[in-house]
């Protein structure tokens, strides 16, 4: 048998000679099932909103590049490497009528869902899209994007971003406004014209781009496309009337990193509950309802954001209406690596503890 002296010894030269053996640390390294840092929360915009419009006050949006509130889990530090999720930041952002956020671009894709005001739009790479509430705007990697209200009331969208995974990936890349040439104007509705019609095409352009070219998703098109599902009765056991946003050219998710979703809950129904790897982030758009995350209920209703961490228990169903909760998530990344796997609850729903 070693000596407790020869093993300080061992140990010590190890870390001098910076290494580490495994057999100390083997379990942080191979969990038996994912352990996500982030835990299950809820923001209420009944408290959100009041420092939301606070920040219009005291927060001038010539201070920083944006007006933009995280959400910060509670399970992650609360400082620079805050986040919504292990790997999602999920946001509102607030802009005055007459307000300009200027231009800039990062490699970091993000997407917006406006919760409310008319009269916003954002130029994507040029493109301008004028934005109102439901509607669904993709910024790309490295697309020029600035934001403005010429409207006559404050406008509240819900901001997505991967910007964990491609910080943590040391992928990041930054330019703002006046670093680089600005982009070159495109006429406004374009990218829809040419993609909007999912079924049919541009003839000479080949959808080979790892993210969307549709820039923006009008309410009235998704509202109608989950009023026909709906009416169909097709819908999924765990999310009822789900539809993901696709990119147009491949069927695939808009992004390579983040899908996004939408989904009516219908009143009365009772989904079932399930887990999977990967994370999500999800904005109440409409009428009130609850989830039961890894057995606890959250009640939500219009504006409340919720999370929910890798390989939670999860379930959601409308109040007494019927809801609607828009979500991203970090699916389409599990998938790619093989790392996705799912499961569901045999007794159907969860024990509420
Ligand atoms: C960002 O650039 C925007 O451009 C919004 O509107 C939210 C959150 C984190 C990092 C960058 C924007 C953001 C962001």
């Amino acid at each position: 048998m070693p000596t407790d002296a020869e093993l300080a010894d061992f140990y010590g030269g190890m870390e001098r000679a910076r290494l580490i053996p495994l057999w100390k640390v083997y379990k942080d390294h191979v969990p038996r099932a994912p352990s996500p840092r982030a835990v299950p929360h809820l923001w209420r915009f009944k408290e959100v909103l009041p420092l939301v419009r606070a920040s219009g006050v005291l927060a001038p949006l010539t201070e920083g590049e944006r007006r933009v509130l995280g959400f910060a889990n509670p399970g992650l530090p609360y400082d620079g490497l805050a986040a919504t999720t292990d790997t999602l930041w999920g946001a509102l952002q607030y802009i005055l009528p007459g307000e300009k956020a200027r231009a800039h671009r990062h490699a970091a894709a993000a997407i917006r869902f406006i919760l409310e005001g008319e009269g916003a739009s954002t130029t994507v790479e040029g493109e301008r899209c004028a934005v109102g509430p439901g509607d669904f705007v993709l910024t790309p990697p490295w697309a020029w994007h600035d934001h403005e209200n010429t409207g006559s009331a404050p406008v509240i969208w819900m901001d997505g971003l991967d910007i964990i995974m491609v910080r943590e990936l040391r992928g990041s890349f930054f330019e703002g406004a006046g670093e680089a040439p600005p982009a070159e104007p495109k006429p406004e509705g374009g990218s829809a014209a040419r993609w909007a019609e999912g079924a049919l095409r541009p003839a000479w352009e080949r959808p080979r781009g790892k993210y969307s070219p549709l820039l923006l998703y009008k309410w009235e098109k998704t509202g109608r496309a989950l009023r026909r599902l709906a009416a169909s009765g097709q819908v999924c056991p765990y999310d009822d009337v789900a539809m993901d946003f696709t990119h147009p050219g491949t069927g695939g998710p808009v992004y390579p990193t983040m899908s996004c979703r939408i989904q009516l809950l219908r009143a009365g129904q009772r989904p079932r509950a399930h887990r999977h790897t990967g994370s999500a982030v999800y904005l109440c758009f409409r009428g009130r309802g609850h989830s039961v995350i890894e057995g606890r209920r959250f009640g939500w209703e219009r504006g409340d954001a919720f999370c929910v961490p890798s390989w939670a228990w999860h379930e959601h169903a409308a109040g007494e209406g019927e809801a609607i909760l828009f979500s991203i998530n970090d699916l389409p990344v599990m998938e790619a690596l093989g790392l996705y796997r799912e499961e569901g609850l045999k007794e159907g729903n969860q024990k509420v503890k």
